[in-house]
């Protein structure tokens, strides 16, 4: 518990409209989209940096940890609070400060939802290309805590990519800028990159500089449903073969999809094994050849029939029913172990055997689906509580061929709790040893967000 002089004090920082205690409150602030939860002692809800550097400063002097949380659609943990303490929640720093058109930027808060940014900026022809499955709720303090990669990573690549500077409050309270609102800037360490994916252990984004692009001219969708998951891997590896880059190559395998009928209540694949996704953008003349090509290569691979979508209503439809893999899997189960493998895309075929085989090996429903054109598969072991155990072994089978296959344990839902105990597998001693220097330098009392990425107690599931 937080005593009642700290309590005081946080009001007088926030306001006591601001400085949440109700029971209610802690349970709606306990969560992300892992399913785990643990109250915290309070939640503070800022509205400026220096509000966030002045809560710092209090936890460093009084000593109780803080974790910042943007709108808890986190897929590792990383804003439950597991050692209580305070929740601070940036959802009322959800200004667009500036869209400057001249320079091709945008400055926002980190509060600001992410599919808002892309419409704001979309209104005016310009385009922030980052696009989380969860972009309608999720927030782009979120995305830069998680460096969140999404559905048009293949071409466009992830958040880091977008993130010019930041204006960040250390945990010790001290307001820095990094970066610069321009293309280049090489003035010392990029401490940019370093916060961005930093999962909120190292500091609290409060201003974020972001790159924008111009809006493509046009955009095609095309989709198509597969016998045979062989045959969408095929199709998959030979788009990128013939030298196109969609913006967006999505793969859904038939336990991902029939989830989704269920939950959206609608049979939309006549019970087919696997769908791909495929979306590309540029000049209206280039998306109508590669479209082309693509439906081609689709329908050599063995797809009976291949849909573009026609409209922007049924281009909407295919990708209403994509984001909603992750809640409908659900459907299947009380209880799924998410994970977010990324390997090299030309062994997808052969990841996705292995994950088979290890399966069938200790009796789990595995469900796949996701970015197939970056090599970064959703891999959902889908379980009752009793499964856990078996689910925790699968798991370490899973990064061990993941590893094998020179990829990364988190493509980019992070480390935070579900992973922390798996990273040394990946990192190595060393790395690790580099990496907690850097969280102890700049957070000496261990405040803000402990317990996340570098978790000693084996915590999996
Ligand atoms: C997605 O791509 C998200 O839909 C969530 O990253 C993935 O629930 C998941 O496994
Ligand atoms: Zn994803």
């Amino acid at each position: 518990m937080l005593k009642p002089s700290i309590v005081k004090e946080l009001k007088n920082i926030v306001g006591p409209a601001y400085l949440l205690t109700s029971p209610e409150d802690m349970v709606a602030y306990s969560y992300d989209a892992t399913q785990r939860e643990v109250l915290p002692w309070a939640v503070a809800r800022p509205v400026s940096a220096q509000e966030v550097s002045e809560i710092l400063r209090l936890a460093n002097r009084e000593l109780f940890p803080v974790v910042p949380r943007g709108a808890g659609t986190g897929m590792s943990g990383g804003s439950v609070p597991i050692h209580n303490g305070l929740v601070l929640s940036l959802e009322r720093m959800n200004r667009i400060l500036e869209i400057d058109d001249q320079n091709l930027v945008a400055v926002v808060e980190p509060g600001v939802i992410t599919g808002n940014l892309q419409r704001e900026v979309e209104a005016r022809g310009l385009f922030y290309p980052p696009d989380p499955a969860s972009n309608q709720f999720c927030t782009i303090g979120g995305n830069v805590a998680e460096c969140a990669g999404g559905l048009r990573a293949v071409k466009y690549g992830v958040t880091k990519d977008y993130i010019l500077g930041l204006e960040v409050v250390l945990p010790t309270g001290e307001i820095i800028r990094t970066g610069a609102r321009t293309v280049k800037s090489v003035a010392g360490y990029d401490l940019t990159k370093l916060i961005v994916g930093s999962e909120g252990t190292l500091g609290v984004a409060t201003t974020i500089i972001i790159r924008l692009l111009p809006l493509p001219e046009s955009v095609r969708t095309i989709s198509a449903f597969f016998s045979t998951i062989e045959g969408a891997a095929t199709a998959a590896a030979n788009i990128i073969a013939s030298r196109i880059i969609p913006r967006a190559l999505e793969f859904v395998d038939r336990h991902a999809l029939r989830a989704v009928e269920t939950y959206l209540k609608e049979d939309i694949t006549g019970g087919a094994a696997a769908m791909l996704l495929v979306e590309v953008d540029g000049a209206a003349d280039s998306t109508a050849r590669e479209s082309e090509l693509i439906a081609e290569i689709m329908t050599r691979a063995g797809a009976p029939s291949v849909k573009k979508a026609e409209t922007e209503a049924e281009r909407e439809q295919l990708w209403k029913a994509r984001r909603a893999i992750s809640p409908a899997l659900y459907t299947i189960k009380p209880k799924k172990v998410n994970e977010d493998i990324v390997v090299p895309r030309s062994r997808i075929p052969d990841i996705l055997r292995e994950i088979e085989e290890i399966a069938r090996r200790y009796d789990l429903l595995i469900v796949n689906f996701g970015h197939a054109g970056d090599g970064n598969i959703h891999t959902n072991i889908m379980i009752d509580e009793a499964d856990k155990p078996k689910a925790e072994s699968a798991v370490k089978e899973i990064f061990e061929s993941t590893l094998r296959m020179g990829g990364s344990i988190s493509g980019e839902h992070g480390i935070g709790l579900s992973k922390a105990a798996y990273l040394p597998m990946e990192i190595g001693p060393a790395a690790l040893a580099a990496m907690r220097h850097i969280k102890q330098a700049l957070d000496p009392n261990n405040i803000l967000n402990p317990g996340k990425i570098f978790m000693e107690r084996q915590e999996v599931l």
